[in-house]
């Protein structure tokens, strides 16, 4: 078998997305919830093969453009990793809304795009900048302890941004580009005493995010992360669904207020300008940033390649 995918890469603060236009699988009808678990179920190889190494790295989350079954949207999208599929992707969100700009599907104005936890906004602005309306978020638990090898006992708070994430204040680590190591080393310590320890998100939601915060350092921002994804690479935006998680803490403990700005910078120092609306005891994220399209290209899938299907982890 040999096939033809073709791709476009982008990056949205540092973060790289890699949009399937053509060439993925057909997953039938249904809305995109429905479509995750028949990708999830028979195309993992599929999904493997686009963004593991040696086509892609550990770092790239891709984004499978479908067929949505609200005809109010302009796609759906499935996102996925090194390791699985993503829920919602704030990042990869506006990496799709760049790319269909730059294929011309789409121009400056409001979108739609459903996904497999809903339907989300976007607003493509006239100067470029992305707006995405995220999935209601809110704060599951707070002060949670789990008790982490090596660490002892950390708290934080337990949080659904359309990823289910843990928040960590009190880690004593420094934020810093340099100290990445060491700081994926300890969140991925908390994420593996979490799972030991059974501690869920509502409805048994499995927490694959973690989500540390230090001081920021560029000028106007509120807040620096690092947020450690399933597949034990870091963020290197400052993570949509993880800054809709925050906004969703800082609401519950009355620290931000509706509307007002929250400026989230990430590891590598870039910005996400972020608001929300409450709505039903939940808020509605407003993140605004920039993506960048950065390569066009066609994957070739040829199965007399003994990587074919990617490197298996
Ligand atoms: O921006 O929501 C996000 C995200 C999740 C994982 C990587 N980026």
């Amino acid at each position: 078998m040999r096939s033809r995918i073709q791709v476009i890469d982008s990056h949205t603060a540092g973060e790289p997305t890699r949009v399937i236009v053509s060439g993925g699988p057909d997953l039938g009808s249904g809305d995109s919830s429905h479509k995750l678990e028949i990708f999830r179920r028979d195309y993992d190889r599929f999904r493997s093969a686009t963004v593991n190494e040696p086509r892609g790295s550990e770092v790239l989350v891709g984004a499978l453009l479908v067929e949505p079954a609200d005809k109010s949207c302009v796609t759906g999208v499935i996102f996925f990793n090194n390791v699985g599929f993503l829920w919602m992707c704030g990042h990869g969100a506006m990496g799709v809304i760049a790319t269909l700009a730059h294929l011309g599907r789409i121009t400056p104005g409001d979108h739609r795009i459903e996904t497999p936890v809903g339907v989300i906004g976007a607003t493509l602005h006239q100067g470029g900048q992305i707006s995405v309306a995220n999935v209601p978020s809110y704060r599951h638990a707070k002060g949670v302890l789990v008790d982490v090898p090596g660490f002892g006992v950390v708290p934080g708070d337990v949080a659904w941004g359309g990823n289910w994430f843990f928040l960590v204040e009190n880690h004593g680590l420094e934020l810093k580009a340099s100290n990445v190591e060491e700081l994926t080393d300890f969140a991925w310590r908390v994420r593996v005493a979490l799972n030991a320890q059974g501690i869920r998100g509502s409805h048994n939601g499995d927490i694959d995010h973690v989500e540390l915060f230090g001081p920021p350092t560029q000028p106007g921002a509120c807040s620096k992360n690092f947020v450690l994804c399933p597949g034990k690479a870091f963020d290197r935006s400052p993570c949509g669904t993880g800054t809709s998680a925050k906004m969703a803490c800082l609401a519950a403990d009355g620290k931000l207020l509706e509307n007002e700005p929250w400026v989230q910078e990430s590891i590598i120092g870039s910005t996400f300008t972020a608001r929300y609306r409450a709505q039903d005891g939940r808020i509605v994220p407003i993140l605004t940033g920039s993506a960048h399209v950065n390569a066009e290209s066609v994957l070739l899938l040829n199965e007399e390649d003994p990587f074919c299907w990617g490197i298996p982890r």
